[in-house]
Formats: structure tokens, sequence, C-alpha cells
């Protein structure tokens, strides 16, 4: 561990705990903070497509590999989360209402399109980890 890794899980706790206490101090842990974050975004999991090509990504603790995703427009394709960190991640993409979330060692897919060419932000929704560099860019070409 260096100084650095630290110091950002240090700032993860932190901002975790900070936003539990906004969320109205009635949440029992940071776990259930997560969950109401992914309610808020309202975004359950598209199911699998059946047949279409896979994208991985992977999640650790704090970033996402690669940070940048390409499709191509009107394509749909399945995002494979492959979380290998040691609490649960998620990748979302407001833009296009995607979410797809893994616990420590597991893999979440969800089926993802979009319709036009354009850049998407996407990151991980836990409290704490966008800011400490869990976010990204899906760059949709023509
Ligand atoms: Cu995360």
């Amino acid at each position: 561990m260096t100084w650095k890794r630290l110091v950002a899980i240090a700032i993860v706790i932190a901002v975790g705990f900070v936003g539990t206490i906004l969320a109205g101090g009635l949440l029992p842990s940071g776990l259930a903070s997560a969950q109401q974050e992914h309610r808020e975004h309202g975004a359950p999991s598209s199911a699998p497509a059946a047949g279409a090509p896979t994208i991985a990504a992977v999640a650790v603790d704090f970033k996402f590999t690669p940070p940048e995703i390409r499709i191509k427009a009107g394509q749909t394709v399945n995002l494979v989360l492959t979380n290998r960190g040691a609490i649960l991640h998620d990748l979302i993409i407001p833009g296009l209402k995607f979410h797809a979330a893994a616990e420590p060692g597991k893999k979440g897919t969800a089926s993802l399109t979009a319709a036009k060419p354009g850049t998407y932000e996407f990151y991980c929704s836990v409290p704490g980890h966008r800011e400490a560099g869990m976010k990204g860019r899906l760059i949709v070409t023509r």
C-alpha cells in the first residue's frame, strides 16, 4: 500500500460517512447508502441481450479499466462489469440510463445501446467512489 492509496481510501470512507449523514442519518451502514443511491438512479440493469457482442470493464478499488469504452451507435452490446475490488461497485451511465453492479469477485452484465454518436460519462455511484477516481467515458461512434 502506498500512502496515496491510504489517502484515497480515507477520502472514500470520509465521503461515504458524510453522504450517509446527508442522506438523513437513517441508514444503518454505507452499504444501505449505496443501495439507496442505486434506487435513486432508478435504472435497474437491463437484462443481457442474447447473442450481442461483449464489452468488458473491470472495477477495482478505485478505478475502471479501461477508463474509456467505445461502441457503435445503434449497436446493442452486453457490458460485463467484473469487480476485482474488495467492496461493491457499479457502473452507471446516466445519459443512457445504464446500470450494472457487481459484488466483490463477481460479474454483472447488462445490455447497452446508444442510439446517437457522442461521449457519455460513466462512473461508480457508490458514495465517494466517483471522487476517488471511479469514472470514465463511453464514446459512441458512427
Ligand atoms: Cu465503486
